[in-house]
């Protein structure tokens, strides 16, 4: 969390999701709106991505880190300050799906993450045979998973650009700021302050 030049409030997402699922296609089309041929991520891209919440200005700083076997381990030191995390899966791949479970399991595990916005994204739904949000949705168990937390499951292609803009938009409406918890805690306090006047006054 940061600030940005002006009082712009920033907000940092993580992607996360297993090599070649589309990760950094889905970070280059939302920035760019074109597709560049990826490589393999070895370490991590960062991009900045203008949204609104609530009308007003946000930027999130999106984070794609390597999602080979050997980087994965490094994921837990992103959890930090992130906001939202967006997991992306390679739909049509049925076969990577156990393994895509069991890092998607490890990641919902994180104390740092506890209770942030998590978001599958069910990428290359232009592929025949891919499965569909409710196949994800139940082979990763997410009701059970994600019992404690805002989530829900986008169809998506990054090659075409489907789905992508909406599921921005829906981050960003989950993402909940400090700045929002510190008005919250304000209200709270007005509303205990009002009931103690209140009750007191009737004595
Ligand atoms: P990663 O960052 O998660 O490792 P990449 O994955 O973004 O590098 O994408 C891996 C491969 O999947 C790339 O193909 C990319 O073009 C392809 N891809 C990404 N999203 C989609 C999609 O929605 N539909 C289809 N059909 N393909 C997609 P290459 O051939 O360059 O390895
Ligand atoms: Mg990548």
């Amino acid at each position: 969390m940061g600030q940005r030049g002006s009082s712009q409030p920033e907000a940092r997402v993580l992607i996360l999701g297993l090599d070649n699922a589309g990760k950094s296609t889905i970070l280059y089309k939302l920035k760019h709106d074109k597709s560049f041929g990826t490589v393999p991520t070895i370490g991590f891209n960062v991009e900045m991505l203008d949204v609104k919440k609530n009308k007003k200005n946000l930027a999130l700083t999106v984070w794609d880190v390597g999602g080979q076997a050997e980087m994965r381990r490094h994921w837990r030191s992103f959890h930090q300050d992130t906001l939202a995390v967006v997991f992306v899966v390679d739909s049509a791949d049925r076969k990577r799906m156990t393994e895509a479970k069991r890092e998607l399991e490890n990641t919902l595990k994180s104390e740092q993450l506890r209770g942030r916005p998590f978001v599958v994204l069910a990428n290359k739904q232009d592929v025949d045979g891919a499965m569909t949000v409710s196949e994800i949705r139940d082979s990763f168990d997410l009701r059970r998973l994600c019992a404690d937390r805002d989530w829900f499951v986008q169809p998506c292609s990054a090659s075409t650009g489907f789905g992508l803009q909406e599921a921005l938009r829906k981050i960003s409406h989950m993402v909940k700021l400090p700045s929002e918890s510190a008005a919250n805690v304000k209200e709270n306090l007005k509303d205990t302050m009002n009931y103690i006047k209140a009750k007191s006054s009737r004595h």
